[in-house]
């Protein structure tokens, strides 16, 4: 005898997770992948599996979604009996409620148990950053002649007087930064020092990325 009971419960286990915790804005689609994969799309709060976890003739297959791997009656999302051409493949959790976190999905039922998990976010989406010009080592918002000195003096392992040149920094966008590297090589060497000059002196190439801005976050 087949049975198509599907018992959505509520989201009270995670709503339980700390509502301190910042929302994730970062990518749309989030991949699951254990023993199984899937996806989960943050605007929607749908979770789709690639591949159904089917159910045998006399199991009950669980979907369970919670943030620590307990199984327990507050995170069964689904209860899946005997659906045999379906098994189930999707479940839609409140997007508006899931905070940044990982959350493991655990099929089983039949003698065995599938785990998949996925992570949203990590680190707090709002950054403070500012806006920096490539080159500028003494933070005045320009390249000048002191920027020029600061790195030859860096350059040339001084300690003093080089203001930040040498310095690393994360971009908006987490990549390395390197106050004073205009070449883009993540270092500051004598190039970065030439190109710094030849900006100064109005050349239009071979400067690097001189005078260009880019977006630092602020520790
Ligand atoms: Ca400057
Ligand atoms: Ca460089």
């Amino acid at each position: 005898m087949k049975k198509f009971t599907k018992i959505m419960l509520s989201t009270a286990a995670i709503t339980a997770v700390s509502a301190a915790m910042a929302i994730s804005a970062m990518a749309a689609e989030v991949s699951v992948s254990g023993d199984f994969a899937g996806k989960y799309d943050t605007d929607t709060g749908v979770i789709t599996l690639d591949s159904a976890v089917k159910s045998t003739e006399n199991s009950t297959t669980l979907l369970v979604v919670d943030t620590d791997g307990t199984v327990a009656e507050a995170n069964i999302f689904q209860i899946d009996q005997d659906d045999e051409s379906q098994g189930f493949s999707e479940i839609k959790l409140d997007a508006s409620k899931i905070v940044d976190g990982t959350y493991y999905i655990r099929v089983g039922g039949d003698g065995t148990v599938k785990t998949a998990s996925f992570t949203i976010g990590g680190e707090p989406v709002e950054k403070d950053t500012k806006t920096v010009y490539i080159g500028d080592v003494d933070d005045d918002d320009e390249i000048g002649v002191s920027d020029g000195v600061f790195v030859a003096r860096y350059i040339a392992e001084f300690e003093e007087n080089i203001g930040n040149a040498g310095a690393e920094a994360k971009t908006a966008d987490d990549a390395d930064f390197v106050y004073g590297d205009v070449d883009d090589d993540q270092e500051v060497g004598v190039s970065d020092g030439v190109f710094i000059a030849r900006y100064i002196a109005e050349f239009e190439e071979n400067i690097g990325n001189t005078g260009s801005t880019i977006d630092i976050v602020v520790e």
